[in-house]
């Protein structure tokens, strides 16, 4: 049976803000209260996914959640009617009414972890929302994450669905940003590689100094065993908290993974060499030849990583087997990166083309391609199961290009997040996606 990975990218949200909210990750500081372009900001996603599917790759598209959340601002004891509730949070607590109206939840590469059916143990598809505990404006997230999800994967005879893990920071979970699978076909049982910033209850594992670790390795832990995945089929690596210190506030900000391959800078990790012959010995076992690309430092430093985004690119497995690297245009601008990625493409190696894509709204908030998709194998059999109003065709996407530019603003600044008017046109808007999408009622003011 034939399989494949499917990108299901997410839909930039109509209060695409820069709210200065993370802590860690150095594009969302220092582009903290510049004015956005939130219409432009969907429509650079929107791009990427068209030309994915132009390119032959099966192409999702998950929906935006509904902000401001009036229903999160309630539980913090804002009350009245929801104008009342904006005017209140905006008047009283400002960086509330800011962490509400984020849209954090287009980078979906930390929705959910997802496991593929040829490694889990009851053959479905499991998919755990994450917690995204380590922030307030991205803890919010996980209820509608998760009813998004189900309406997207309903079928519970291949898929399996897992409410995000308990929300302290002992559990803190970032979901796929922090998981790589390696495997010779999608289709075949593969090596699930799960990256964690500290350990919650061991103290022998260092943690960083100066900005957080967000995921744990009690989380990911959790994660596999929910999934009911093997001994033989994970393997759990410690990044480099060195490199957390610099900006790398997630795995996939310092390496990537498809196949038999992983791409990642010099000092990603910690225990190198053990890891990687640890990923080596078990896809050996499941029949693969795993092959790793380290980027030394001296050509590229973690700052130009971090930077540029080299590694938050798409690793992409192409029909004649070779692979293309898909990165922002961050990259080309930075000379050494560059000059890198040249050098890699001409060497002969696995990666044979770069493709850039302009994503310019979405990196000032520190998102670049990677973190814009979830990554789902799926068989023949299961992707017949998904709800296929999801599925990018150039017929959707044609309407998700008029519906941007029918509902989207051109510019939004943290004034403007007080408006209740934008309430409403981001309600209006998100009860036609529900349509576009055939989703069903997701949303708080669609169940409420
Ligand atoms: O969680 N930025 C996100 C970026 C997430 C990137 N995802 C991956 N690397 N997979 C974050 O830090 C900034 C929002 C703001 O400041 O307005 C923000 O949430």
């Amino acid at each position: 049976m034939k399989s494949f990975e499917v990108n299901f990218d997410g839909l930039v949200g109509p209060t695409h803000n820069y709210g200065g909210l993370s802590f860690g990750n150095v594009a969302s500081q220092s582009n903290s209260q510049q004015a956005s372009n939130p219409k432009e900001a969907a429509l650079q996603g929107l791009e990427k996914m068209k030309a994915l599917m132009d390119m032959g790759f099966v192409q999702g598209v998950l929906a935006p959640q509904e902000r401001p959340d009036v229903a999160a601002l309630r539980s913090l004891g804002f009350a009245g009617t929801d104008a009342q509730v904006i005017e209140r949070a905006a008047k009283e607590a400002m960086p509330l009414l800011v962490a509400s109206c984020s849209a954090s939840s287009m980078w979906v590469a930390n929705a959910a972890t997802v496991s593929p059916s040829a490694d889990t143990a009851d053959g479905r598809v499991h998919f755990t929302a994450a917690n995204l505990n380590c922030k307030y404006h991205r803890s919010i997230e996980h209820p509608t994450t998760s009813r998004v999800l189900g309406a997207m994967f309903a079928d519970q005879e291949h898929f399996a669905h897992h409410a995000a893990l308990p929300a302290v920071a002992q559990f803190g979970d970032e979901g796929a940003a922090n998981h790589t699978r390696f495997c010779r076909d999608y289709g075949e049982a593969g090596v699930e590689f799960f990256v964690f910033g500290r350990s919650a209850f061991d103290s022998r594992y260092p943690a960083p100094q100066k900005y957080p670790a967000r995921q744990t390795l009690e989380a990911s832990q959790a994660v596999a065993r929910l999934h009911g995945l093997s001994e033989e089929g994970v393997v759990f690596a410690q990044q480099n908290p060195a490199v957390i210190d610099q900006g790398v506030f997630h795995n996939d900000v310092i390496a990537v993974g498809n196949g038999e391959l992983l791409f990642h800078h010099q000092d990603a990790f910690l225990n190198t060499e053990q890891m990687l012959a640890e990923l080596q010995a078990k896809l050996a076992t499941r029949g693969a030849n795993f092959q790793s690309i380290s980027v030394p430092r001296d050509q590229v430093a973690v700052e130009d990583a971090v930077r540029s985004y080299l590694f938050n690119s798409q690793l992409l497995s192409r029909a004649d087997g070779s692979m293309l690297l898909i990165v922002p245009e961050e990259c080309r601008a930075n000379p050494r990166v560059w000059q890198y990625l040249q050098g890699l493409t001409a060497a002969g190696g696995p990666i044979r083309e770069v493709k850039v894509f302009d994503l310019k709204q979405s990196m000032q908030n520190g998102g670049g391609p990677a973190c814009l998709r979830l990554r789902v194998a799926l068989n023949e059999t299961e992707l017949a199961a998904v709800n296929p109003g999801v599925i990018m065709t150039p017929a959707l996407y044609d309407t998700l290009t008029v519906w941007v530019n029918k509902h989207y603003r051109d510019a939004l600044r943290e004034s403007d997040l007080a408006d209740p008017q934008l309430l409403l046109e981001c309600r209006t808007a998100l009860d036609e996606l529900t349509q576009i999408l055939k989703l069903g009622a997701v949303y708080p003011f669609q169940i409420n």
